[in-house]
Order: structure tokens, then C-alpha cells, then sequence
């Protein structure tokens, strides 16, 4: 038996070998390939809605596992460059990845809420710099990147990401891939959903509060759960200020705005005010929550506003009977918001109904014109689509892609022709349902996320990849599927083994970015201008001279960084000293890094061209202690290293 790589199952030898071939990639098995995605899909049902989701599971059985089409090496191949820039989540890392898609190679990994010591992130004291002022978490759970847009286009400037950890939002500058300020949201807890202002341009960051609790959050409310609330906060993303909030009734999953500037809408699942699973599914319906962004603005300049922790940040009441929000009702446990590339409407994933919700934008309009009364009135359609519906993606031919998360599949069905169904006609709207491997959760179709969607390349994040790759234990990577979306069918292109734990996905192609992004730093950057500032006060030009400055008890070593030499190869401080490092690589040549590493003392800096980079720590061991580089730029860069003496 061979799978439809060429590869002999028999191949396979050792221990484990045996569940290996049984379980190959690509295996003709299909009775095999049955039951697998069964049992994944009762797994995966009675992971979601626990035992009183048990009416779900009907009708499980799904074809086999579907066949890769054509290899992403047939896309790209070695020294070729990729069409697309996949910006990638990488969930409770911490991070964000950039992927080459169609070749679904990972690039770099960029830290945004987590310490890296690969570039010092969180030891730098540039990098100190970017996060709020007080203790700072060690990691964070990076959910939703996304981008800057202009027009409701990419304009390649920022992107921006949530932390459900610890409750803050990131931007990450694109010229450099380095995350520039982060910022914590107060009256919240748990920041989840996450997307930009489209037009006129971002403008404003949303972000939603997933987690309710009480206001103020002082320890009085504990078994009070009435008193707990959730905000939805808008963020200039221009100055990582908050500009308001708006209180809300029930909590605030996934978040979306539209294609006019007007409105952004949330969905909510704990319409029941819950604080435990059986609480947080009781009701049949929850609601998305619909926000109109100019009577918000006025609100808050009239003043109709109050404060809770911080007194900077106004807060208006968005609840049931403000004229600032608008509640419609949404099946059940909605997870998924995403706006239709055509400005026209925005569709909640059902989660545990299996329908998707198409709210039109036109009616939300008519609904604060006072036109009509039931919110109910702005749903156009609500197609059955599946099993556990989350999220969904478009082609910009008028076509949905929807996540099916209990049973492994996605579903490509047309807007168009699901409103035609719910007036009465009887049109199929379904188009396609392509099975995944496995559980996806997001999905992210090539632009889908603003008016140039062209239908080209489609992501499901899938959450299981079981049997996909060889064993690595019993932490499985997630399995990041790229599907092309180009002709009348979707076609399976390629399985990615991705590390736990992407949500969501970006793909931007790489004609935007590439004029974006600098190939070295520029040595104005703001990024290390406080600390070129700190160089310029003690007298010293850091791209020239090698200097130990005292100052009392703190000690500021200069020196550059050339390939193969640090500036000065030894310098002393007194056990006791706060000492401060500030390394500037000189190298003014793409890709020439260095790091700048001090054994012992838990210190690594990466300094890439042009870049300087600085470390402040307490001299408090006595005894020489070697500095060396860790990026290998050149055949001497193991020579390239020095010493510090502290004197005891
Ligand atoms: S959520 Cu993870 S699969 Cu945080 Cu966007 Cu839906
Ligand atoms: Cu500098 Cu290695
Ligand atoms: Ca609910």
C-alpha cells in the first residue's frame, strides 16, 4: 500500500510502527478514515456543549478524509518567493508568526505578550518600554491579529492583536515586525474579539471583554453575578489611547466592523448572564450586539459618559433600551462575526445551533432610523449549514466559507441564494462541503477581510491534527490546512503542522508589504531613540565610540557591534552596580545581526543592522563574566566575545 505521495506505509519500522501505518496520511483505508473522523466528531461535540448538547450528534457521518490537490512545492519552489504573507496568530505563545503562503513555510516569529530571548524581548530595555508601566505577566494568549486598513484596504502600517490572558491589546509595527506599545483595557477582563476600523481607515481598534465582572472589580460581588457586566472598547490606533466604551448586557465573543465606518457588531453567548456551562447554554438564542459608532461619539461629547477604574476613559450604557446598540437575536452560543467583502451584511456562526445569522447592514440603518422595531427584523437569512458553525470567510464572488467544528468540514455556500431560501424560494445554497483535518476554528480567505477578497487561498485552522504527522507525543501540533478556493470546487493544497496555538490568520499579498518593510533599521528609529537620547546626555556617539560611563552607583557601557568584533572587548564595574549595556551594530548590510550575550547573567540581545539595543541588570555576582554574540555573522563570530570584571 502506498499513500498518494508514493510513500509505503511499510516503510514505516520501530516502536509505534504499528499504529503509524494504520493511521498513515493519505491512507486508502476509507472504512478507517470513517470511523477516525467519528470518533473525532463525538469527541469534539461532547467537548463543546457538554451533555445537554447531546440532540447535537445526529448524523456524524462524513466521506473520508479529503486528498491534497497539488503541493505547495509546485507553488513555490526552493528560491522563489511567495505570492501571499500569512500573518499568524500564535495563540497563548504569545506571539505572532509570519508565514509564506502558498508554501505555508514559517518566516520569523515576532514577540508581542510573551519573553523571548532570542531577541531579548522583555530584557531589553527597549522592549521594557512597549509594555504598561508596573509587573508585567510573562505571557499573554494572542487570539486575533489584524491589520491596518485604509479604505477598507491593508495599508501595511500596523498590526494589532488582543491578549486574552492578561487582558491588554499590541501593535506591531509591519516596517520593522516589532510590536511597539501595548496597553491594558480596564473595566474588562478577558479581551477576546478583536478587528479594525475599515473606513475611513483605523482609526479605531474593537475589542471585546469576554469574561464578566463586577464594576468596579474591587472584591465586593463575588456571588453577585447580576452586578458582573462586560465592555466593548474602542481604541485610537493611532495613539493607543482609549477612546470609549460602551457597556453591554450578556458578554462579547467575536467582534467585526463594517464597510462604512457607521458600525461594529459582537456576538454575544451568555445572553443568560451565566457563570458556568450549564448557565452559559440555557438560552435558545443569545444576540449579536450591533454599535452605532456616531451616536456613540456624540454621547461621549455631550457627556453622557461615567468613568469605573479609570478615570480617563469614558464609559456610555449600551444596554437593552439605549438608542446606542441594538440587540439582535442570534442561535445559540454565537461564536463567529464576520462582515461580507461587499459592505452589505455581517454573519454570526451559530456555534451550537447549526445555522449562520446574516444581519443586513441596510436594515440595521433602518432599525436606527426607527423604520421598524423587532431587531429580529435585520436578519436576511439563516442557512443550516452544519455542525457547530464558527467562523466564516469570503471569496468576493458572493460566496461564504463557514467552519464546521463538530463535523470536520468546511461549508462553501452562496449569500445570495441562502436570503432567496429564507423568503420562501427553494434554492440550494449550499455549494460545497470539503472535509478538514480536524476541528477547524477559523478559517481566512485571501483578503476576505476587506473589499479586494479575491478568492484565491483559504486557511482552516484546525485545532486537531491526530493522525495527520508523525507522533510527537501526546501534545499534538495544531494542523493549519490551505485550501484553493480559485475554481467552482475547493481543493485540498497542503497540511501545516503549526505549535498550539493559532486562532486566526491573515493573508496579505506580498506586493503590499514588500516596499513596507525595511531591510535595516533606520538609526532615527523611535524604537531606540530614548536610549540614543540616554547616549547623546553622557557625551557619546553610539555608532562610533566605546565608553564606560560612572554615574554614582550606575555604570552605562558603550560599545558597537562589527562583525567580528564587539568595541571593546572588556570592561569593569563594582559588585553592587547597576549596570547598563547599550550595544549598536554597525554593519550596515541586510541580514548582518548580531546578538550580544552575558553568561550567567540571564541577559541575550539580538542588535540587527543600524539597530542599538540596550540591557540594564544588577552587577551582584563578582567574577569575570564572558560576553559573546549569538547570531553567527561571520567565520570568526564564536571569536567575537569579550569579558566583564566585577570587582568584588
Ligand atoms: S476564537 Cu479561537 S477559534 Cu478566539 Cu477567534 Cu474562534
Ligand atoms: Cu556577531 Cu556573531
Ligand atoms: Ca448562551
Amino acid at each position: 500500500m502506498t499513500d498518494d505521495k508514493g510513500h509505503s506505509k511499510d516503510d514505516v519500522t520501530g516502536p509505534g510502527a504499528e499504529d503509524v501505518k494504520r493511521q498513515a496520511v493519505g491512507t486508502e483505508d476509507e472504512k478507517w478514515t470513517v470511523s477516525r473522523r467519528k470518533f473525532l466528531g463525538l469527541a469534539g461535540a461532547a467537548g463543546v456543549v457538554g451533555a445537554s448538547g447531546g440532540a447535537l450528534l445526529g448524523g456524524l457521518a462524513t466521506p473520508g478524509t479529503a486528498r491534497a490537490a497539488k503541493m505547495p512545492e509546485d507553488y513555490v519552489a526552493p528560491g522563489q518567493l511567495d505570492e501571499y504573507y500569512g500573518i499568524w496568530s500564535g495563540g497563548h505563545s504569545a506571539e505572532i508568526r509570519l508565514f509564506g503562503v502558498p508554501s505555508m513555510r514559517e518566516f520569523v516569529r515576532v514577540p508581542v505578550f510573551q519573553d523571548d530571548f532570542t531577541i531579548g524581548w522583555g530584557i531589553t530595555n527597549e522592549s521594557k518600554r512597549v509594555f504598561p508601566k508596573g509587573p508585567r505577566p510573562v505571557g499573554g494568549d494572542l487570539h486575533h491579529p489584524h491589520m491596518s486598513m485604509t479604505n477598507a484596504q491593508y495599508d501595511g502600517r500596523y498590526i494589532f492583536a488582543n491578549d486574552k490572558a492578561n487582558t491588554r491589546v499590541a501593535r506591531i509595527r509591519v516596517d520593522v515586525m516589532r510590536t511597539d506599545k501595548i496597553i491594558h483595557i480596564p473595566n474588562a477582563q478577558d479581551i477576546h474579539g478583536l478587528r479594525v476600523q475599515r473606513v475611513p481607515r483605523t482609526g479605531y481598534v474593537f475589542c471585546n471583554s469576554e469574561c464578566r465582572v463586577p464594576h468596579p472589580n474591587d472584591g465586593r460581588d463575588l456571588n453577585n453575578p447580576k452586578k458582573y457586566s462586560a465592555v466593548f472598547t474602542a481604541i485610537d490606533g493611532d495613539t493607543m489611547k482609549i477612546a470609549w466604551q460602551v457597556l453591554v448586557d450578556g458578554n462579547l465573543d467575536n467582534t467585526d466592523a463594517d464597510y462604512s465606518g457607521k458600525y461594529a457588531a459582537a456576538t454575544c453567548y451568555n445572553s443568560e448572564d451565566g457563570v458556568n456551562l450549564a448557565q452559559f447554554i440555557r438560552n435558545e438564542r443569545d444576540w449579536t450586539v450591533i454599535f452605532n459608532i456616531p451616536r456613540i461619539e456624540k454621547a461621549v461629547k455631550d457627556g453622557h459618559y461615567f468613568t469605573i477604574e479609570d478615570p480617563n476613559v469614558p464609559v456610555v450604557d449600551g444596554r437593552h433600551g439605549s438608542d446606542l446598540t441594538m440587540y439582535v437575536p442570534t442561535p445559540k452560543n454565537p461564536h463567529g462575526c464576520n462582515a461580507t467583502p461587499d459592505g452589505k451584511y455581517v454573519i454570526a456562526g451559530g456555534k451550537l445551533s447549526p445555522t449562520a445569522t446574516v444581519i443586513s447592514w441596510e436594515k440595521v440603518d433602518q432599525y436606527f432610523a426607527g423604520k421598524f422595531k423587532n431587531p429580529m427584523d435585520a436578519v436576511v437569512a439563516q442557512p443550516e449549514l452544519g455542525l457547530g458553525p464558527l467562523h466564516t470567510a469570503y471569496d468576493g464572488r458572493g460566496n461564504a466559507y463557514t467552519t464546521l467544528f463538530i463535523d470536520s468540514q468546511v461549508v462553501k455556500w452562496n449569500i445570495e441564494d441562502a436570503i432567496r431560501h429564507y423568503n420562501g424560494k427553494k434554492v440550494d445554497y449550499i455549494r460545497q462541503k470539503l472535509d478538514v483535518a480536524y476541528q477547524p476554528g477559523h478559517n481566512h480567505s485571501s483578503l476576505g477581510e476587506t473589499r479586494d477578497a479575491n478568492g484565491k487561498w483559504l486557511v482552516s485552522l484546525n485545532k486537531f491534527s491526530k493522525d495527520r504527522f508523525l507522533p510527537v507525543g501526546p501534545l499534538h501540533p495544531d494542523n493549519d490546512q490551505l485550501i484553493d478556493i480559485s475554481g467552482p470546487k475547493m481543493r485540498l493544497v497542503a497540511d501545516a503542522p503549526v505549535y498550539s496555538e493559532p486562532h486566526d490568520c491573515l493573508l496579505i499579498p506580498a506586493k503590499i508589504l514588500i516596499p513596507k518593510i525595511k531591510r535595516v533599521w533606520d538609526r532615527n528609529d523611535p524604537f531606540f531613540a530614548e536610549t540614543v537620547a540616554m547616549a547623546r546626555r553622557d557625551g557619546v556617539n553610539p555608532v562610533s565610540d566605546n565608553k564606560v560611563i560612572r554615574d554614582g552607583r550606575k555604570v552605562r557601557v558603550y560599545m558597537t557591534a562589527q562583525a567580528p568584533v564587539f568595541g571593546l572587548d572588556q570592561f569593569e564595574v563594582n559588585k553592587g552596580d547597576e549596570v547598563t549595556v547599550v550595544v549598536t551594530n554597525i554593519n550596515n548590510i541586510q541580514d548582518l545581526t548580531h546578538g550580544w550575550c552575558l553568561s550567567d547573567y540571564g541577559v541575550n540581545m539580538e542588535i540587527s543592522p543600524q539597530e542599538t539595543a540596550s540591557v540594564t541588570f544588577m552587577a551582584d555576582k563578582a567574577g569575570v563574566y564572558w560576553y559573546y554574540c549569538t547570531f553567527f555573522c561571520h567565520a570568526l563570530h564564536l571569536e567575537m566575545r569579550g569579558r566583564m570584571l566585577v570587582k568584588a
